[in-house]
Protein backbone atom coordinates (compact mmCIF):
# COMPACT_ATOMS: atom_id res chain seq x y z
CA UNK A 1 0.00 0.00 0.00
CA UNK A 2 1.41 3.32 -0.57
CA UNK A 3 1.74 5.88 2.14
CA UNK A 4 2.70 9.25 2.77
CA UNK A 5 4.08 8.17 5.95
CA UNK A 6 7.74 8.81 5.38
CA UNK A 7 8.45 6.66 8.49
CA UNK A 8 12.47 5.41 9.41
CA UNK A 9 11.97 2.79 7.73
CA UNK A 10 10.78 3.34 4.10
CA UNK A 11 14.01 5.78 4.12
CA UNK A 12 16.47 3.32 5.52
CA UNK A 13 15.17 0.97 2.84
CA UNK A 14 15.76 3.61 -0.04
CA UNK A 15 19.19 3.86 1.31
CA UNK A 16 20.07 0.84 1.36
CA UNK A 17 19.16 0.22 -2.13
CA UNK A 18 20.99 3.63 -3.14
CA UNK A 19 23.93 2.31 -1.08
CA UNK A 20 24.05 -0.97 -2.71
CA UNK A 21 24.74 0.68 -6.27
CA UNK A 22 28.22 0.13 -7.02
CA UNK A 23 28.49 -3.38 -5.61
CA UNK A 24 25.21 -3.99 -7.47
CA UNK A 25 27.60 -2.94 -10.56
CA UNK A 26 30.75 -4.53 -9.81
CA UNK A 27 28.40 -8.40 -9.57
CA UNK A 28 27.12 -7.67 -13.18
CA UNK A 29 27.44 -11.15 -14.67
CA UNK A 30 29.32 -12.60 -12.17
CA UNK A 31 29.32 -16.68 -11.58
CA UNK A 32 28.44 -16.73 -7.91
CA UNK A 33 28.30 -20.45 -6.91
CA UNK A 34 26.10 -21.02 -3.57
CA UNK A 35 27.25 -24.41 -1.44
CA UNK A 36 24.25 -24.82 0.56
CA UNK A 37 24.94 -27.44 2.96
CA UNK A 38 22.32 -29.84 4.68
CA UNK A 39 22.30 -28.49 7.94
CA UNK A 40 22.15 -24.57 6.76
CA UNK A 41 18.67 -26.14 4.87
CA UNK A 42 16.56 -25.22 8.14
CA UNK A 43 13.10 -24.45 7.98
CA UNK A 44 10.68 -23.47 5.39
CA UNK A 45 11.08 -19.71 6.07
CA UNK A 46 14.54 -20.28 6.29
CA UNK A 47 14.69 -21.81 2.84
CA UNK A 48 12.57 -19.09 1.46
CA UNK A 49 14.41 -16.26 2.86
CA UNK A 50 17.60 -18.16 0.68
CA UNK A 51 14.98 -18.65 -1.93
CA UNK A 52 14.92 -14.47 -1.93
CA UNK A 53 17.81 -13.67 -1.87
CA UNK A 54 19.48 -16.10 -4.78
CA UNK A 55 16.11 -14.20 -7.44
CA UNK A 56 17.35 -11.29 -6.61
CA UNK A 57 20.46 -12.04 -7.11
CA UNK A 58 19.69 -13.06 -10.41
CA UNK A 59 17.14 -10.11 -10.81
CA UNK A 60 20.55 -7.79 -10.64
CA UNK A 61 22.37 -9.48 -13.46
CA UNK A 62 24.43 -11.96 -10.89
CA UNK A 63 24.18 -15.58 -12.62
CA UNK A 64 24.09 -17.78 -9.34
CA UNK A 65 24.49 -21.13 -9.33
CA UNK A 66 23.04 -23.51 -6.34
CA UNK A 67 25.51 -26.48 -5.14
CA UNK A 68 23.65 -28.20 -2.17
CA UNK A 69 24.44 -31.60 0.20
CA UNK A 70 21.98 -33.31 2.28
CA UNK A 71 23.96 -35.31 4.55
CA UNK A 72 21.40 -35.33 7.02
CA UNK A 73 18.25 -35.60 4.79
CA UNK A 74 20.58 -38.85 3.27
CA UNK A 75 20.84 -40.18 7.12
CA UNK A 76 16.75 -39.60 7.98
CA UNK A 77 16.10 -41.71 5.12
CA UNK A 78 19.26 -44.47 5.75
CA UNK A 79 17.59 -44.81 9.08
CA UNK A 80 14.35 -45.55 8.12
CA UNK A 81 15.71 -48.41 5.65
CA UNK A 82 17.61 -49.60 9.16
CA UNK A 83 20.63 -48.83 6.76
CA UNK A 84 23.99 -48.32 8.84
CA UNK A 85 26.07 -45.99 6.95
CA UNK A 86 29.84 -44.15 8.53
CA UNK A 87 31.99 -41.30 8.00
CA UNK A 88 35.45 -42.05 7.06
CA UNK A 89 37.44 -38.54 6.97
CA UNK A 90 34.28 -36.62 5.99
CA UNK A 91 33.43 -38.98 3.63
CA UNK A 92 30.31 -41.76 3.77
CA UNK A 93 30.99 -45.26 3.20
CA UNK A 94 28.90 -45.33 0.41
CA UNK A 95 27.76 -49.35 -0.92
CA UNK A 96 25.37 -50.36 -3.36
CA UNK A 97 22.34 -50.02 -1.51
CA UNK A 98 23.53 -46.70 0.27
CA UNK A 99 23.98 -45.24 -3.37
CA UNK A 100 20.58 -45.58 -4.25
CA UNK A 101 19.23 -43.46 -1.23
CA UNK A 102 21.63 -40.99 -1.74
CA UNK A 103 20.48 -40.29 -5.32
CA UNK A 104 17.16 -40.89 -4.15
CA UNK A 105 17.28 -37.91 -1.21
CA UNK A 106 19.46 -35.68 -3.25
CA UNK A 107 18.18 -35.80 -6.62
CA UNK A 108 14.73 -36.15 -5.74
CA UNK A 109 13.73 -34.50 -2.46
CA UNK A 110 16.63 -32.46 -1.61
CA UNK A 111 17.04 -30.84 -5.00
CA UNK A 112 13.14 -30.08 -5.90
CA UNK A 113 12.61 -28.60 -2.45
CA UNK A 114 15.39 -25.88 -3.72
CA UNK A 115 14.04 -25.80 -7.24
CA UNK A 116 10.48 -25.41 -6.06
CA UNK A 117 11.47 -22.68 -3.31
CA UNK A 118 13.58 -20.65 -5.13
CA UNK A 119 10.21 -20.80 -8.51
CA UNK A 120 8.02 -19.81 -5.94
CA UNK A 121 9.47 -16.58 -5.34
CA UNK A 122 9.37 -15.91 -9.03
CA UNK A 123 12.65 -17.10 -10.41
CA UNK A 124 13.27 -19.80 -12.87
CA UNK A 125 15.44 -22.81 -11.33
CA UNK A 126 16.47 -26.07 -13.14
CA UNK A 127 17.68 -28.92 -10.97
CA UNK A 128 20.42 -31.33 -12.33
CA UNK A 129 23.04 -33.11 -11.08
CA UNK A 130 26.94 -33.77 -12.13
CA UNK A 131 25.17 -36.90 -14.25
CA UNK A 132 23.14 -34.16 -16.21
CA UNK A 133 25.61 -33.36 -19.82
CA UNK A 134 28.22 -34.69 -18.68
CA UNK A 135 28.60 -31.87 -16.39
CA UNK A 136 30.88 -33.96 -13.67
CA UNK A 137 32.94 -37.47 -14.49
CA UNK A 138 34.07 -39.03 -11.30
CA UNK A 139 37.01 -41.58 -10.64
CA UNK A 140 36.35 -43.41 -7.98
CA UNK A 141 38.02 -41.65 -4.85
CA UNK A 142 39.08 -44.81 -3.08
CA UNK A 143 37.95 -48.37 -2.86
CA UNK A 144 37.69 -48.17 0.93
CA UNK A 145 34.46 -46.08 0.30
CA UNK A 146 32.77 -47.91 -2.13
CA UNK A 147 30.73 -45.30 -4.76
CA UNK A 148 32.67 -41.98 -3.67
CA UNK A 149 33.64 -40.09 -6.36
CA UNK A 150 36.50 -37.29 -7.06
CA UNK A 151 35.42 -34.90 -10.11
CA UNK A 152 37.71 -35.83 -12.99
CA UNK A 153 36.11 -34.43 -15.94
CA UNK A 154 34.01 -31.27 -16.01
CA UNK A 155 31.63 -30.10 -18.86
CA UNK A 156 30.07 -26.85 -17.49
CA UNK A 157 28.41 -26.04 -20.91
CA UNK A 158 24.85 -26.90 -19.80
CA UNK A 159 25.22 -24.01 -17.17
CA UNK A 160 25.91 -21.41 -19.94
CA UNK A 161 23.39 -22.70 -21.49
CA UNK A 162 20.88 -22.24 -18.41
CA UNK A 163 22.90 -18.45 -17.72
CA UNK A 164 21.22 -17.53 -21.29
CA UNK A 165 18.20 -17.95 -20.74
CA UNK A 166 17.90 -16.71 -17.21
CA UNK A 167 17.49 -20.13 -15.75
CA UNK A 168 19.08 -20.96 -12.54
CA UNK A 169 20.94 -24.48 -11.71
CA UNK A 170 20.43 -26.30 -8.60
CA UNK A 171 23.05 -29.03 -8.36
CA UNK A 172 23.30 -32.46 -6.60
CA UNK A 173 26.71 -33.50 -5.72
CA UNK A 174 26.01 -36.83 -7.80
CA UNK A 175 28.47 -37.55 -10.79
CA UNK A 176 28.58 -40.70 -13.13
CA UNK A 177 31.45 -43.33 -13.72
CA UNK A 178 33.05 -43.83 -16.87
CA UNK A 179 31.60 -47.85 -16.03
CA UNK A 180 28.28 -46.55 -15.65
CA UNK A 181 28.31 -46.31 -12.01
CA UNK A 182 26.75 -43.38 -9.56
CA UNK A 183 29.26 -41.28 -7.69
CA UNK A 184 28.03 -40.09 -4.08
CA UNK A 185 30.17 -37.07 -4.13
CA UNK A 186 31.10 -34.81 -1.10
CA UNK A 187 28.71 -31.53 -1.57
CA UNK A 188 31.39 -28.84 -0.71
CA UNK A 189 34.13 -30.91 -3.06
CA UNK A 190 31.58 -30.60 -6.05
CA UNK A 191 30.64 -26.75 -5.19
CA UNK A 192 34.85 -26.04 -5.47
CA UNK A 193 35.11 -28.61 -8.80
CA UNK A 194 32.22 -26.63 -10.54
CA UNK A 195 33.33 -23.30 -9.58
CA UNK A 196 36.60 -24.08 -11.04
CA UNK A 197 35.51 -25.18 -14.17
CA UNK A 198 33.19 -22.17 -14.48
CA UNK A 199 36.10 -19.44 -13.15
CA UNK A 200 33.64 -17.90 -11.37
CA UNK A 201 34.16 -14.80 -9.54
CA UNK A 202 32.67 -16.34 -6.14
CA UNK A 203 32.25 -19.41 -4.23
CA UNK A 204 30.28 -18.82 -1.13
CA UNK A 205 30.60 -21.86 1.88
CA UNK A 206 27.53 -21.76 3.69
CA UNK A 207 28.19 -23.70 6.78
CA UNK A 208 26.90 -23.22 10.43
CA UNK A 209 29.68 -21.41 11.53
CA UNK A 210 30.36 -17.81 10.97
CA UNK A 211 34.17 -18.28 9.27
CA UNK A 212 37.60 -19.19 10.25
CA UNK A 213 38.85 -18.51 13.48
CA UNK A 214 42.17 -17.70 14.52
CA UNK A 215 44.08 -19.22 17.64
CA UNK A 216 41.97 -16.45 19.69
CA UNK A 217 38.92 -17.67 18.42
CA UNK A 218 38.00 -14.69 16.34
CA UNK A 219 36.63 -14.49 12.66
CA UNK A 220 39.17 -13.31 10.38
CA UNK A 221 37.47 -11.25 7.54
CA UNK A 222 40.21 -11.66 5.06
CA UNK A 223 43.03 -14.04 4.72
CA UNK A 224 45.18 -14.60 1.77
CA UNK A 225 45.84 -18.75 0.59
CA UNK A 226 49.07 -18.95 2.06
CA UNK A 227 48.07 -17.94 5.63
CA UNK A 228 45.32 -20.61 5.35
CA UNK A 229 48.16 -23.71 4.82
CA UNK A 230 50.18 -21.56 7.67
CA UNK A 231 47.18 -22.31 9.74
CA UNK A 232 46.06 -25.58 9.04
CA UNK A 233 49.94 -26.51 9.93
CA UNK A 234 49.66 -24.81 13.07
CA UNK A 235 46.19 -26.56 13.99
CA UNK A 236 44.77 -23.52 14.51
CA UNK A 237 42.44 -24.50 11.65
CA UNK A 238 41.17 -28.17 12.57
CA UNK A 239 38.26 -30.85 12.73
CA UNK A 240 35.42 -29.81 10.57
CA UNK A 241 36.87 -26.63 8.81
CA UNK A 242 39.71 -28.74 7.42
CA UNK A 243 37.25 -30.19 4.62
CA UNK A 244 36.44 -26.47 3.97
CA UNK A 245 39.42 -24.99 3.64
CA UNK A 246 40.89 -27.36 1.43
CA UNK A 247 37.81 -26.94 -1.13
CA UNK A 248 38.52 -22.90 -1.16
CA UNK A 249 42.48 -23.83 -1.55
CA UNK A 250 41.50 -26.43 -4.25
CA UNK A 251 39.19 -23.85 -5.87
CA UNK A 252 41.48 -21.22 -6.06
CA UNK A 253 43.94 -23.23 -7.49
CA UNK A 254 41.22 -23.77 -10.56
CA UNK A 255 40.83 -20.31 -11.12
CA UNK A 256 38.39 -19.26 -8.98
CA UNK A 257 38.88 -15.28 -7.73
CA UNK A 258 37.96 -16.04 -4.18
CA UNK A 259 35.72 -18.01 -1.58
CA UNK A 260 34.11 -17.17 1.28
CA UNK A 261 32.95 -19.40 4.06
CA UNK A 262 29.86 -17.73 6.00
CA UNK A 263 27.02 -18.82 8.46
CA UNK A 264 24.43 -19.61 5.91
CA UNK A 265 22.18 -19.43 8.93
CA UNK A 266 22.49 -15.67 9.66
CA UNK A 267 19.78 -13.89 7.44
CA UNK A 268 20.13 -12.53 4.05
CA UNK A 269 24.04 -13.68 4.39
CA UNK A 270 24.29 -13.81 0.55
CA UNK A 271 23.00 -10.53 0.08
CA UNK A 272 24.94 -8.70 3.28
CA UNK A 273 28.21 -10.87 1.25
CA UNK A 274 27.93 -9.41 -2.02
CA UNK A 275 26.06 -6.62 -1.88
CA UNK A 276 27.03 -4.33 1.36
CA UNK A 277 30.67 -2.69 2.30
CA UNK A 278 30.59 -5.09 5.82
CA UNK A 279 30.64 -8.27 3.72
CA UNK A 280 29.97 -11.63 5.89
CA UNK A 281 32.35 -14.37 7.20
CA UNK A 282 35.88 -15.38 5.93
CA UNK A 283 37.30 -14.21 2.32
CA UNK A 284 39.88 -16.08 0.85
CA UNK A 285 41.69 -14.78 -2.19
CA UNK A 286 44.63 -16.61 -4.23
C1 LIG B 1 27.77 -36.68 1.10
C2 LIG B 1 26.86 -35.93 0.12
C3 LIG B 1 25.96 -34.94 0.79
C4 LIG B 1 26.71 -33.81 1.47
C5 LIG B 1 26.93 -37.66 1.97
O1 LIG B 1 26.72 -38.79 1.57
O2 LIG B 1 26.47 -37.23 3.03
C6 LIG B 1 29.82 -37.95 0.85
O3 LIG B 1 30.07 -37.93 2.05
P1 LIG B 1 26.28 -31.92 3.34
O4 LIG B 1 24.95 -31.59 3.90
O5 LIG B 1 26.85 -30.83 2.51
O6 LIG B 1 27.25 -32.46 4.34
N1 LIG B 1 28.74 -37.39 0.32
C7 LIG B 1 30.77 -38.64 -0.11
O7 LIG B 1 27.85 -33.49 1.22
O8 LIG B 1 25.91 -33.13 2.34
Amino acid sequence: MRTQDMNRDWIATAATLSSALPYLQRYTDAIVVIKLGGHAMGSDEAMEGFARDVVLMQQVGVNPVIVHGGGPQINALLDKLDIQSEFVNGKRVTDAATVEVVEMVLSGLVNKRIVQAINRQGGRAVGVSGKDANLMICDQTDPALGFVGTPAEMDPKLLHTLFERDMIPVIAPLGAGRNGETFNVNGDTAAGAIAAALKADRLLLLTDVSGVKNASGEVVTELKAAQIRAMTQDGVIAGGMIPKTETALDAIDGGVRAVVILDGRAPNACLLELFTEHGAGSLIRP
